[in-house]
């Protein structure tokens, strides 16, 4: 842990009116009655104060630590970009899994709402047993209230760290705050300022850490007949050279840090020479090609644009281009099918869920959906258990007549998706 960090801590707890912090419930109460106000034709919500903002992220910090700072971030000379985590679910399990936010905080609101209506909340806030609640990132910019909703997203997960998942979205980037914020985003004055907190740290430096402490992807599973399945939440898709199959073949382990590699992971070079499964040999040979296609894109892309954040699953794509400039990777659904061929061993990765789009997507094979953005369609999605198997589990879209739209926030979207 840094020590700016520590001396934050510190410094909080002599300085701060809300050392003991509020509920949940308080900051609903706080917040349930908007108050929009017409501002140069854009509708703002009461500002928040940056105190309890920063009193919630040093609690939410403390319980969840980050990755430790970007300098001390190497193993060898690889970049550590973030960790990925494992749970094991009960079948008949709900999970809840949503979108980007992008700054929309009245979806927020209504989606803990519509949850409290069908039982995966209770009226405290808690997650329910046998639920789960996986916000896919993309929390913050093009919408104008990104800071109440990183502060209500930290306490649902310190309130429920074993059922709330928050993952990290291309968009929880410190880099990419003064290109892509809404104007009147009430983080901006954050970014924009030399502003110091407690007069001593910077404001931007304690967003990184809470952006760094964000999970990569988190793979829920379910047992069945002594094996386990998998569902990968993400934001993006994956990095064809994280080793995947290893994290998920050790049983005992439930975090792993991921790091940048410019080689092909050995597994798929050992796959493409030795295995006998031609299923394998088949799905190591198109990934080899794909990431020769794409090593020069990889040498240069910094950690933070890794592809679990970043990169799509699109029917489209074409076979030989695999890199979009300000996008990233993009995979045709043969090549993530030959992902998922790879990464199964014993266990099995089954689907992926990923946001990081507009409009609902599920892959021709059934491999991956994608969960639009809450701002543009307000729609929310449930995936039930009903099936120890989890390619059996249903995805539900649940439609919400929110009633508040932020007409400017949808506007915005079409044009800079992403
Ligand atoms: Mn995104």
């Amino acid at each position: 842990m840094s020590s700016i960090f520590l001396n934050a801590m510190e410094r909080l707890n002599a300085v701060s009116p809300y050392s003991e912090g509020l509920s949940f419930k308080g900051m609903l109460k706080k917040w349930d009655d908007f108050v929009y106000v017409k501002q140069s034709g854009f509708r703002c919500c009461r500002r928040l104060d940056d105190r309890l903002f920063f009193d919630v992220l040093l609690r939410y910090l403390s319980t969840f630590p980050p990755l430790t700072r970007y300098e001390n971030f190497q193993h060898g000379s690889r970049p550590a970009l973030g960790t990925v985590h494992k749970i094991t679910v009960a079948k008949n399990s709900r999970i809840h899994a949503h979108g980007d936010y992008h700054g929309d905080l009245p979806s927020l609101i209504k989606n803990m709402r519509f949850l409290q209506s069908v039982g995966i909340l209770d009226f405290d806030f808690k997650v329910t047993e046998n639920a789960l609640v996986v916000c896919l990132g993309d929390y913050v910019h093009r919408g104008p209230e990104s800071k109440k909703i990183l502060c209500l997203l930290m306490q649902l997960r310190l309130e429920n760290p074993d059922r709330a998942f928050l993952l990290r979205g291309n968009h929880e980037e410190t880099e990419l705050a003064n290109s892509w914020m809404h104007p009147q985003d009430e983080m901006y004055h954050l970014f924009s300022s030399s502003e110091l907190l407690w007069g001593f740290l910077p404001a931007k430096e304690m967003i990184e850490l809470f952006y760094r402490s964000l999970l990569l992807a988190l793979y829920a599973g379910v047992e069945k007949n002594g094996k386990m399945e998998y569902i990968q939440f993400s934001h993006g898709l994956f990095p064809i050279y994280y080793d995947l199959h290893n994290f998920l073949e050790q049983n005992q382990v439930n975090e792993e840090t991921v790091y940048q590699e410019n080689n092909l992971s050995k597994r798929i070079l050992d796959l493409a020479s030795q295995t006998d499964d031609p299923v394998r040999q088949k799905a190591a040979i198109k990934l080899k090609r794909v990431f020769d296609a794409i090593a020069f894109n990889l040498a240069t892309q910094p950690g933070c644009a890794n592809s679990f954040l970043w990169a799509d699953c699109d029917q489209n794509a074409k076979t030989q281009k695999y890199w979009e400039k300000n996008r990233g990777l993009i995979l045709s659904e043969k090549i993530c099918k030959a992902y998922f061929d790879l990464v199964s061993g014993n266990n099995n990765l089954v689907v992926i869920v990923k946001a990081h789009r507009h409009i609902y997507e599920r892959s021709p094979h059934g491999k991956v959906h994608t969960l639009p953005a809450s701002s543009l369609n307000d729609l929310s999605y449930l995936i039930s258990a009903d099936s120890p198997k989890i390619s059996d589990w249903k995805v539900d879209l649940i439609k919400i007549p929110f009633g508040i739209k932020i007409a400017v926030t949808a506007k915005r979207m079409t044009l800079f998706i992403g």
